[in-house]
């Protein structure tokens, strides 16, 4: 089994640098095919892979070269033909894994066991699987690690105090791997240090961070920079002291500038203790506010991360209109591939036709940096479920290559991780590539989001954030459902372009999967195709259920090798479980509300 390189055979831990790595990988994973590298510094991480005579050339700078490596390894092991020449740069210049792991071990909206590197408030790690781990990473050209949580929490920011040593220790395994690792910081943490205040423009505020910066660059030459959520969730921030998050983010980027170091400040700023009876507040208008008039106001080492939509990670979101917005400052995207509220690593869900919807909906050139949430965890596959890897591995190539293709990619995971004969192989990738949709299907309805159980964010509750502090409501009565967030309404949507606002605002041109995040509909409304709204509620769900039912069918019919087999078909089980617990409870939901029969008389439970 080939597993996506897990099986490869273990690393030396002596491996001085990317270039001795690429020769190491070459020679075990293609034995008797003669590589020459040849390092060009001026590539840098870029890559020229070239057929010769005997075998290949690779050329590239220091990482570039361990990426030309894995481009050909990763193509003849899942038998593509290479061609003559292959060449090939990143478009983003950070490709971030951001980990939510608390030092206590836990892992915030982990699906796949506990933290990699934190144990008992400490830094501890097996250093054989970071090797493991580097080379997944590597092999799809991710090139930054943050390994703790946004969320810090006391003992978390030990990481900067005391917990250097180990961290250092960590970056160098990862180093060889064109890796640099990344921290989350607390913008408070200075008052740890007998400052009576976090004011960014507080000298005494300014001057710990300096020498905190040269503390850890000292210790972590080539650490990328800090990860700051900040305002957002309870976490302190510049707002306690009426500064802006310029003048917060700018402060920090002072600091860590000397080293080459980036700020990546977090946009998820919101307000989490909203009164649901309060009409003139809509949650996803919050970004957009708090930062579009900052643009052009960020130092140059300052890197926006915005959640790729307005609300968090639901299963249909536009894309955030502040992505599209600041056209003056870094930005970075950020994804989600713990899959918080798109089934919990229990329910298939391959991400990469979602993306591919976002980019199409934003030029690539917006962003200069991409991010996503981890989905890894201790398990011994990384993923809790063998098939969430695929949505790594495909992040990993986008984030490259905006423009990868999402078949292709997805069928090249499934080439390096299962030995299945043609149809099989046809088999797996079409059914991965449907799983969004599928789970789209048997939940919140056309756009709406959430309706989740509150907290843990697994299987149905229709009005389990209905009456509560969080800002994301459906407001569905006997009439109606969804808010209206046209110009007539909240004015959401007048933070787009006119053309998207003419696009979306009316509700006879507005794609029916964005319905009802824009509009507030009568259950009577007639669908372009006809349908009622209602109705159209009703298919969806018991779409979305036969659907799950099929997929569990042709899964069973795979010939998945042990122990991925029996982890797929006990995650299959709870997935129709659950299927049918989302289709009955939508659907009764509905049916109570509005009262109106489904056309067809399936069984709706009252
Ligand atoms: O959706 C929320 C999650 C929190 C998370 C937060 C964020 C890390 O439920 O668990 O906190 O988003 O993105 O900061």
């Amino acid at each position: 089994m080939k597993a996506w390189l897990h099986s490869f055979p273990d690393l030396p831990d002596t491996v001085a640098s990317p270039a001795d790595l690429a020769r190491l990988e070459l020679e075990s994973a293609l034995p008797g095919t003669p590589c020459t590298l040849e390092h060009v510094p001026a590539m840098g991480e870029s890559y020229r892979v070239e057929k010769t005579a005997a075998g290949y050339t690779v050329s590239g700078g220091d990482s570039g070269l361990l990426y030309g490596a894995y481009a050909l390894i990763t193509r003849i092991l899942s038998g593509e033909s290479v061609p003559p020449v292959l060449a090939s740069a990143p478009k983003y210049g950070l490709r971030m894994v951001d980990c939510w792991d608390n030092p206590d071990g836990t892992i915030e909206r982990g699906y796949s066991g506990r933290s990699l590197f934190f144990e008992g408030n400490r830094l501890v790690y097996d250093p054989a699987r970071m090797r493991e781990l580097g080379r997944l990473l590597a092999s799809v050209g991710l090139n930054v690690l943050c390994i703790n949580n946004v969320n810090v929490h006391f003992p978390g920011q030990l990481l900067l105090e005391d917990m250097l040593p180990e961290a250092a220790a960590l970056a160098d395994i990862f180093r060889p791997f064109g890796i640099r690792l990344m921290f989350s910081i607390d913008f408070s943490q200075p008052m740890r240090h007998g400052i009576p205040t976090a004011d960014p423009l507080d000298s005494a505020v300014q001057a710990w961070w300096k020498e905190t910066a040269a503390r850890v660059w000292t210790a972590i030459p080539d650490l990328a920079g800090f990860l700051v959520k900040a305002d957002s969730e309870g976490r302190p921030g510049p707002f306690t002291y009426n500064r802006n998050h310029a003048e917060g983010a700018n402060m920090l980027a002072e600091a860590v500038k000397p080293y080459g170091g980036i700020i990546v400040w977090r946009c998820f700023v919101y307000n989490c203790r909203q009164d649901w009876r309060d009409r003139t507040v809509d949650r996803p208008k919050a970004a957009f506010e708090h930062y579009a008039w900052l643009d052009g106001q960020f130092a140059d080492n300052v890197i926006l991360q915005i959640k790729h939509g307005p609300f968090d990670f639901q299963v249909r979101e536009p894309v955030s209109p502040l992505l599209l917005a600041m056209k003056h400052t870094n930005l970075a995207m950020e994804l989600q591939l713990a899959q918080e509220y798109t089934g919990h690593q229990i329910d298939l869900y391959t991400m990469i036709p979602m993306w591919r919807e976002l980019f199409a909906e934003m030029p690539a050139d917006n962003i200069m940096s991409i991010a996503a949430v981890s989905n890894l965890g201790r398990d011994a596959n990384y993923t809790g479920h063998p098939l969430a890897a695929v949505n790594l591995f495909t992040y990993g190539l986008l984030a490259w290559d905006p423009d990868t293709d999402a078949e292709a990619s997805v069928s090249r995971w499934a080439r390096l991780t299962y030995d299945f004969t043609p149809e099989q192989h046809r088999c797996l990738v079409s059914l991965l590539l449907s799983t969004r949709r599928t789970y789209e299907k048997y939940t919140a309805p056309l756009g709406i989001g959430w309706m989740v159980n509150p907290h843990d964010h697994y299987g149905p509750n229709p009005s389990g954030y209905e009456y509560d502090l969080w800002g994301t409501y459906h407001k569905a009565d006997r009439n109606a459902v969804g808010i209206d967030r046209t110009a007539s309404g909240t004015g959401y949507l007048e933070q787009y372009s006119a053309d998207l606002q003419e696009k979306y605002g009316d509700p006879a041109t507005c794609p029916d999967l964005y319905l009802l995040f824009y509009h507030r509909l009568p259950y009577s409304f007639v669908m372009k195709d006809g349908r009622t709204l209602i109705q159209r509620i009703y298919d969806d769900h018991f779409e979305g259920l036969e659907e799950t039912k099929a997929l569990a069918e042709a899964i069973a019919a795979l010939p998945f090798p042990e122990p991925d087999r029996a982890e797929i078909f006990r995650r299959m089980e709870l997935q129709l479980r659950d299927a049918r617990e989302w289709c009955d409870i939508i659907n009764t939901f509905f049916h109570r509300l509005s009262g109106v029969p489904d056309t067809h008389g399936r069984v709706i439970y009252d």
